[in-house]
Formats: structure tokens, C-alpha cells, sequence
């Protein structure tokens, strides 16, 4: 069986990572501190106790709030960078991060400080990490789609530095054709599309088949629902279309890994693979997730060997950088 070491040394790319997801109790007591927010908590220990939550909606009620310590552009940069470093001592090679503007600049937060502090930190990542890594602008699904527009007109002037768009928060009622003029005009500037089909959540397999037929993305993040509905596992298999798994965090949102279904669309040529999500909230980075599906799956050498290929197949790197992965 494939051992911890040789995970972590194995060159991966992360594509499913929502950097407010990666804030670390130390770190969030020293932003605090930083910009004079009193914190009902005092210590790592307080603050963990606080990262607690069995479902979706509960987890994303502890994960917004805990972003008013976000305030500067130097606190974004701090926050990538922290991140960027853990990912690249785990064998991250390649990361395409989330964001979510709407959690800040709804705050008072301008959206270019936010944008050009990560930004930064995936320049100075480079060269001092040698990891590449480009942004993800999501939209709160749970916010109205005149918000996602408006959202997106604020970061037109800032497109050379966003990759793609995705679709994040609470799924219940909330499904990808809401959000379908915007996409189109995100793609219509040349971004790349992918969406949020969480697990288990009401309507999951309708909001795949949406985001597939309807909206045309280029990834799913979850959307392990898919195996419901074959038709829909032969598109994806033909057309290319990432999954980007998450275990860790389904462990935590539906008690579920999810791992049968992982194998199964592995096993089927899917282009699936594993990432973290929100790793301080659920406790493992990317190379702790595959741990956590070898030992729970039992996967080969050869899985996972074609799960990190899978990383950088389903990127959004160019052809060229790709081919040096592969
Ligand atoms: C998320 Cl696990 C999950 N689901 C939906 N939205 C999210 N944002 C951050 N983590
Ligand atoms: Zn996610």
C-alpha cells in the first residue's frame, strides 16, 4: 500500500481549496490581535473548540464569521501565503485557490484589497516555493443573483488576475441556473466555470445535471452524486470534466467519505481527484486526505498514482505546463 511518504512526495495539484478555509486558530488570533478585534477567544485551544459541526449549514455558520478578522491586504496575503507553505511542504505543485469576495466586501472589506493580496501571495509563493498557484472567484449561492453580477463587475478590471469562477455556500434552494447569466458572461471574458454540487444536498443530482447541460462548466467540485445517474458519469468521462473530491470534508458534512464512490468513478476513467476544501476546519490538508482515503479504500499504488495525475490533468494550466507533469 502506497505509505504517507510516498504521498507527500508525490508532485500533486490541488483544484478544490477555498482560502478562507484555510484559516489556522494561531493564525486568526494574530490577526485579531493585529487589527484590535476582541475575540471571545484567548487561545489555539478556545479557538478550536469553536471549528465544530456535523453538516453543511452548520459548518458554514462557525466559517463566516470567523473571517472578521480578515480586514487589511496584507491580511489576505498572510493567510495565502500560510496556506501556500503547507501545501508546498505536502507536494502541492500546482494550487487553484476560492475565494469569496461577497464574505468581505460585505463587510465594508474593498474587494481590490482582498484580490491583490492573495495575488501577491501567489507571486512571491513562486518564486520563493517554486509553486504555482492562480484564483477562483466564488459566489455565495445563498446571496441573490443581482449580488454575483454586481460581484463580477467589480472584478473585470482585475480578470488577468482570476482564473475561473465558482459557485460556493448553501446549495438547499439555491441551484447553478440562478447564476446562469453570470457564468455566461465569466465565460464569454474567457474564464473558466465550475461549480459547488455538495453531497447529499437536496436536489444534488438536478444540480449536476444543470451545471453539466445547462451551464457548461468546465469542473465539478463534489458532485460525487453523479454515480446516481450513469448517463450523466458517461458525459463527464467524454468531455473531460474534472471532479474534484474532497473526503476529509465529506467525512464531516454527510458522516460519509464517500471513498466507494471515489473508487468507483476512478475506476471508470473519471478525471476525479483529492483535495482539502477548508483543511484548518476539517483538520487535514491534501496529503492527509489521500491518507485518509487509502486507509479507509484500501487504494493501489496505481490509484493513486492516477488520482495525482488526474490533479494536474484537470487543472488549469496550459498545455505546456501540464506536460511536464504528466
Ligand atoms: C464549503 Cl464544504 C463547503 N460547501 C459549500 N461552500 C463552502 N465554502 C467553503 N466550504
Ligand atoms: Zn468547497
Amino acid at each position: 500500500a502506497p505509505t504517507s511518504a510516498f504521498i507527500a512526495g508525490l508532485p500533486k495539484a490541488e483544484l478544490h481549496l477555498h482560502l478562507e478555509g484555510t484559516l489556522e486558530p494561531d493564525l486568526k488570533l494574530a490577526l485579531a490581535q493585529r487589527n484590535g478585534i476582541e475575540l471571545d477567544q484567548k487561545t489555539v485551544a478556545e479557538v478550536q473548540a469553536t471549528y465544530e459541526f456535523n453538516d453543511l449549514a452548520s459548518f458554514l455558520a462557525v466559517y463566516y464569521p470567523a473571517m472578521e478578522v480578515l480586514r487589511t491586504e496584507q491580511d489576505f496575503y498572510d493567510l495565502a501565503t500560510a496556506y501556500l507553505r503547507r501545501a508546498a511542504d505536502q507536494g502541492v505543485r500546482h494550487a487553484e485557490m476560492f475565494f469569496d469576495p461577497q464574505a468581505h466586501t460585505s463587510r465594508g472589506v474593498p474587494f481590490a484589497d482582498v484580490v491583490n493580496g492573495y495575488h501577491r501571495a501567489t507571486v512571491d509563493a513562486r518564486a520563493e516555493l517554486g509553486i504555482s498557484s492562480s484564483l477562483i472567484l466564488c459566489f455565495l449561492r445563498d446571496m441573490s443573483a443581482e449580488s454575483a453580477a454586481q460581484t463580477f463587475e467589480e472584478a473585470v478590471p482585475f480578470l488577468d488576475l482570476i482564473v475561473g469562477v465558482g459557485l460556493d455556500s448553501d446549495e438547499r434552494d439555491n441551484p447553478p441556473r440562478k447564476f446562469a447569466d453570470t457564468f455566461t458572461r465569466a465565460r464569454e471574458l474567457g474564464l473558466k466555470l465550475t461549480m459547488h454540487c455538495d453531497i447529499d444536498q437536496v436536489g444534488s443530482i438536478e444540480h449536476i445535471r444543470q451545471v453539466i447541460e445547462e451551464i457548461g462548466v468546465d469542473r465539478i467540485d463534489h458532485g460525487t452524486n453523479i454515480v446516481e445517474d450513469p448517463s450523466l458519469v458517461d458525459v463527464v468521462r467524454e468531455r473531460g470534466i474534472g471532479l474534484t473530491s474532497c473526503p476529509v470534508s465529506n467525512s464531516f458534512v454527510t458522516s460519509d467519505m464517500k471513498a466507494d464512490e471515489i473508487v468507483q468513478l476512478l475506476h471508470d476513467g473519471v478525471k476525479i481527484m483529492i483535495n482539502s476544501d477548508d483543511p484548518a476546519y476539517f483538520g487535514a490538508y491534501v496529503a492527509g486526505n489521500y491518507d485518509a482515503l487509502v486507509e479507509k479504500a484500501g487504494l493501489s499504488l496505481d490509484d493513486v498514482v492516477r488520482l495525482a495525475k488526474n490533479s494536474f490533468e484537470a487543472s488549469w494550466l496550459d498545455d505546456e505546463a501540464k506536460a511536464g507533469y504528466l
